[in-house]
């Protein structure tokens, strides 16, 4: 009976938490830290998203879908470099935290077509 009390004490303190960040905060952490959800196929021999753009400090989540071979996401200054192959995509995310534009590029060297898979992440420092 009594710990029965506790937990629902406990649910309470947690919806009260849940209900505050909702109305208050929540917002104002969205401006200041993006989040960025994207779906980025790869096809002989592009990416279907050449440029990415987001704030810095943003959390980009990448899926990269190989649609006929393998291909990778590779950003050297992130040093990202995750591969998918066909039917088996691969999820990541990295937290954006250098403002500047980097290229990505399929580093699989498999096919020479793969030099010329490329696109660029754009980061734009934020406003004071
Ligand atoms: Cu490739």
């Amino acid at each position: 009976m009594r710990s029965r009390k506790l937990l629902c004490r406990a649910c309470a303190a947690v919806a009260l938490v849940v209900a505050a960040a909702a109305c208050s905060g929540d917002a104002a952490l969205a401006q200041e830290q993006g989040r960025h959800e994207i779906v980025i196929s790869a096809k002989r021999y592009a990416f279907s998203q050449p440029r990415i753009e987001v704030a810095v400090n943003d959390v980009v989540k990448i899926t990269l879908v190989a649609e006929d071979i393998p291909h990778s996401f590779t950003i050297d200054e992130y040093r990202v470099s995750k591969r998918a192959a066909p039917g088996r995509p691969v999820t990541f995310e990295f937290r954006a935290d250098r403002a500047g534009t980097f290229p990505f590029y399929c580093n699989l060297t498999i096919e020479d077509g793969c030099r010329g898979m490329r696109g660029e992440l754009v980061v734009t420092p934020r406003l004071p």
